[in-house]
This record gives C-alpha cells, sequence and structure tokens, in this order.
C-alpha cells in the first residue's frame, strides 16, 4: 500500500487488559474492523518479545483479510519481524531516524505529539503522521504530560500547514464527545484532523461492532456537512437587517424556551426581558435536570456573574447536553478576568464544550483570549480597549469556532470572518446593575429561534442556527430598545429607564429596529 492511501479516519489503538470479560482480543478486533476501523496499532505493554511477535501475527491476519493497516506500538523490532505496514513512536521511543533505518522503504511512521514543538520535530523527521493527545482525561494510559484540551489542538495542526503529515486526535475520544472534538480541533487556519483515535470506547466495549460504527457515523456525518469550513459571505446591512427582522417576527410566532444558568443579582430583570422579547426564561440550576431541559429548550445561557464551585457542575452538563441535541450555547465569561476561579472554570466550559456565541467587553474578552492589551477593573474594563478590534473579534472567533460579540460604545461581532460595528445603545444601560447580563438573555433567546427555524438536524451539525444573525439581533434589539426608551418622557433616570426599556422590548417592531440600526459591514 502506498503511504497516501492510508485511510487514517478511525483508527484503533488496542489494549487487551481492557477487553470485557469472555470477549476475545481477536474477535473483538475483527468486529472492530468490520464496524469500520481504518487502520489499527497493536499496542501491547509488559509483555515478552515471544508474545508480542505472536500476537501481531495473528493481528496481521485479521487486518490483512479486511485490508487494514497494521502498526506496531514502539516495536520496532516486531514491525519488521512480522512485516507490518509500519510503527508508531512515542516521545521516548527511538527516534525517528533510527526506525527509518531499519523499517523497509515506504513504510509509515507515526509519533505522539503533546506540543508544538514535538509537532516541529515531527515536520523535520518528515513522519507520515502525528497522535495529538490527550485531548481529554484518559484512564487508559497514565498521562506524563498535560491534557491539551480540544481548544489546544488547533495551534499543533497549524504547525502541519505545508506539510503533507497526516494529523489524529487521541485520548478520551468517545462517541460522546466526537463531536465536539471534531468541530474544536481545528486551526485557526482551518487546518483539520485526519482521523481519531481510540482505544477504550471500542476495545472494552461488549460490541465493538456497534461502538465502531457509532464513532464511523459520527466522523462521516462530519465530513459529509464540511461544517470546519469557514463560511464565506458577502453581506450587507439590508441583508443582515432583514434576517434580524426575520427572528424578530418568529420569536413572538413560536416563543422559544431559553434555559439561563445566570447571575442571581439580575436573574428577574433576565427573566423579564426574555419574556418582553417574545421568548420564555427558565432559569434552573439542578444538575439532574440539565439534559430534560435541554431537550425542549432551544438554547442555554451560562452566564458567570456570580458563579460557584457548585454550579460549575450544572454549568459543565447543561451544556453537554446543549451540544448533544444541537442546541446553541451562549457564554457570557461575566469578569473572567477578576480572579483564577473564573479564568480557570472558562477554560473548563470551553474545553467541555462547543459553544455558540461568547459575548463580553473588553477586559472580559482580552482575559479570554490572553492578551494584556485591556485592563479590567472588577467585572468592568477599563481604558480605550483594543487597538484593533476588528481583527480581534475576528481571531477569537475563528480560535473558538463560534460567534464573539465585544460589546462597548461600538459593539463589534463577529463569525470568523464577516465583522459587524453596532453604534446604537445608550450610557444609562451603563448605570443598571446587569445591563450585560440581560444582553446575554437577548442573544440566547434569538439563538433559540435561529437554531428552531434552522432544518438542519443531521448529526454532523453541531451548532444549529446562525448564530452570527442571532447575536447581531440580539445586540440591535437591546440597543435600539435602549435608545428608544431614553427618548420616552417618563424615563428620566437609571430608576425609570428600566421599566421604560421592558415596555419597549415589548413592543418593539422590525421597522422601528431598521429605522433606528446603526449597523456598518467592517
Ligand atoms: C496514534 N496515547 C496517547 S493517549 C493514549 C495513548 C495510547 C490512550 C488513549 O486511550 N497516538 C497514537 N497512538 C498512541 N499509542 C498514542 C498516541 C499514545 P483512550 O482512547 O481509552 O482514552
Amino acid at each position: 500500500m502506498k503511504r497516501k492511501d492510508i485511510d487514517y479516519s478511525l483508527y484503533l489503538v488496542t489494549a487487551r487488559h481492557l477487553l470485557p470479560p469472555n470477549k476475545a482480543f481477536l474477535e473483538s478486533l475483527e468486529e472492530a474492523i468490520v464496524g469500520g476501523v481504518t487502520i489499527v496499532q497493536l499496542r501491547e505493554k509488559d509483555v515478552d518479545s515471544r508474545e508480542f511477535l505472536e500476537q501481531a501475527e495473528l493481528c496481521k491476519t485479521v487486518c490483512e483479510k479486511h485490508g487494514v493497516s497494521l502498526i506496531i506500538n514502539d516495536r520496532v523490532d516486531v514491525a519488521v519481524a512480522i512485516g507490518a505496514d509500519g510503527v508508531h513512536l512515542g516521545q521516548t521511543d527511538m527516534k525517528v531516524a533510527q526506525a527509518r533505518m531499519m523499517l523497509p522503504e515506504g513504510s509509515i511512521i507515526g509519533v505522539s505529539c503533546n506540543t508544538v514543538e514535538h509537532v516541529r520535530a515531527a515536520v523535520l523527521d518528515d513522519v507520515d503522521y502525528i497522535g495529538i493527545g490527550s485531548i481529554w482525561g484518559t484512564q487508559t494510559k497514565k498521562l506524563t504530560n498535560p491534557v491539551i484540551g480540544v481548544r489546544g489542538v488547533g495551534p499543533m495542526l497549524e504547525a502541519l500547514d505545508g506539510t503533507n503529515i497526516k494529523a489524529i486526535a487521541i485520548g478520551g475520544v468517545k462517541s460522546t464527545n466526537l463531536l465536539r472534538t471534531l468541530y474544536g480541533a481545528v486551526s485557526a487556519t482551518n487546518h483539520k484532523l485526519d482521523g481519531i483515535a481510540v482505544v477504550s470506547d471500542i476495545i472494552a466495549s461488549k460490541e465493538p461492532l456497534n461502538a465502531a460504527k457509532a464513532l464511523k457515523t459520527i466522523l462521516s456525518g462530519f465530513q459529509s456537512r464540511g461544517i470546519t469550513s469557514m463560511p464565506t459571505r458577502s453581506l450587507t446591512p439590508e441583508i443582515l437587517l432583514d434576517g434580524v427582522s426575520h427572528l424578530m417576527e418568529e420569536i413572538r410566532k413560536k416563543v422559544p424556551l431559553v434555559h439561563q444558568i445566570t447571575n442571581t443579582v439580575v436573574q428577574t430583570q433576565s427573566a423579564n426581558v426574555t419574556l418582553a422579547i417574545g421568548a420564555s426564561p427558565i432559569m434552573a440550576t439542578e444538575p439532574t435536570e440539565m439534559e430534560d431541559l435541554a431537550r425542549f429548550c432551544g438554547s442555554v445561557l451560562i452566564n458567570i456573574g456570580t458563579m460557584r464551585a457548585d454550579v460549575v457542575e450544572s454549568m459543565i452538563l447543561a451544556g453537554r447536553a446543549a451540544n448533544k441535541f444541537h442546541k446553541p450555547i451562549v457564554l457570557d465569561p461575566v469578569g473572567v478576568g477578576a480572579t483564577s476561579f473564573r479564568k480557570n472554570s472558562v477554560k473548563v466550559l470551553l474545553d467541555e464544550w462547543q459553544v455558540g456565541v461568547i459575548k463580553g467587553n473588553a477586559g472580559e474578552l482580552a482575559a479570554l483570549a490572553g492578551t494584556s492589551e485591556v485592563k479590567s477593573r472588577g467585572v468592568d474594563s477599563v481604558g480605550l480597549g483594543f487597538s484593533d478590534p476588528v481583527a480581534f473579534v475576528r481571531n477569537l472567533a475563528r480560535r473558538e469556532r463560534c460567534t464573539v460579540v465585544l460589546t462597548g460604545s461600538t459593539d463589534y461581532i463577529s463569525d470568523g470572518v464577516c465583522v459587524v460595528g453596532l453604534k446604537n445603545g445608550n450610557e444609562v444601560l451603563g448605570k443598571i446593575t446587569g445591563a450585560g447580563c440581560i444582553l446575554g438573555s437577548c442573544i440566547a433567546s434569538f439563538c433559540a429561534i435561529s437554531a428552531q427555524l434552522s432544518e438542519s438536524s443531521e448529526a454532523g451539525h453541531l451548532v444549529q442556527g446562525d448564530m452570527f444573525i442571532a447575536a447581531i439581533t440580539g445586540v440591535l434589539v437591546l440597543t435600539v430598545a435602549a435608545d428608544i426608551a431614553m427618548e420616552k418622557p417618563e424615563v428620566c433616570g437609571p430608576g425609570t429607564f428600566l421599566p421604560g426599556l421592558i415596555d419597549v422590548l415589548w413592543s418593539l417592531t422590525p421597522a422601528q429596529l431598521r429605522g433606528a440600526a446603526k449597523i456598518s459591514v467592517l
């Protein structure tokens, strides 16, 4: 087989000790291959050479029967002895150049990589593929290196740009997190994975055929949707406002439920604003009801404003369930730069699930992106903000693979390709508590209706709906309503502003919004 013909999409790494009781190794292996495994790595730890060779011969027979490649872990001598297709080398195994000298011409060489430096070395060694791991925590291998996280894969893939080296993600990958893994493990340059490798999800299964099939279905659904390619849009304010008007009309007709785990300071006003724009709020934090809620709610808002350690679990479960049912997640990382608890919690959440929209002020988004360009005080940002906010939101959206809303005197919104600037909104919004939080509720409500209207319910589509238009709608509705509310004779300050705002939200029409919207495509 020529090197380039190898299909790395579903890569099985073996582990005989993980087989369920009464399951024979070769039987399991064959079922897994029939279920869709495209390449096999025999991984034997703590066995003597004779036993390793025997197992390798047996595996080779099964693999050859089904036309899949067999790779040997670590032991180059075993690979040579049985005529395997190649070897997989860890960072502490034999060096690539040495292995290449021992192996026949055309053999596959793969290397485990945990850092960008490892990837660079693998590129210099001109290996055939790299195994990027561990993506998630795993029980299968004692990890000596840190868990990378789905969001850590992008820079490693980027280091492969311009090469022909294939990339596989490994470590805790399961059918339950595969879509999240595929969706998130993409570089800002749109370099994607060529496959995923699993041990326990297949080997420890009593039904390896079905386990492999489940993974295969998600893999092919994902590929056929081509969801990882950035959408190319040529948008004008008019086209965007058509989309906004449509969502404003539909939300009142369909009244989507919006699950909100939010700030306890502003729960009531968030719920009232949600009702006023035509959606229906559910403010619930009990971990055991998260999955049921995701089933029938249109979206979930996660706001960390008054987050406690005991709510993190609910947030994880809520987002995981939302991803499972293809419902958008809106993350409001309130004051994320203020404490390490918030910073760590947001990292956990973003690694765990694929978010649809992230909304924050300059200080919050700077903290999230890890730049020191913007300073914050408590939950507010101070100073001038970003020198190039357009590039900043676009890059963050690409990196997190979601829509990003940067709030400020101009609000910037990007889906990673297009950036719009919105200039509505009133300074009185800054004088009531939780203005940002109610904006999160507005965005989540329009994400819910957008998802509900989107017809695509294929397995490959992790985030349904048009998050970009939904976020623009959420921001415009609130900020235009704020402008109109301030014109009302009965509104004379922050106290009367909030009820006035809720009244305007309640009666705001698409035509009114169109007339007042200050939107530009940047
Ligand atoms: C292609 N490796 C990293 S995590 C892990 C292993 C064996 C355990 C995953 O188990 N890349 C390739 N082959 C390898 N052997 C490694 C990396 C090293 P589970 O799927 O049960 O979490």
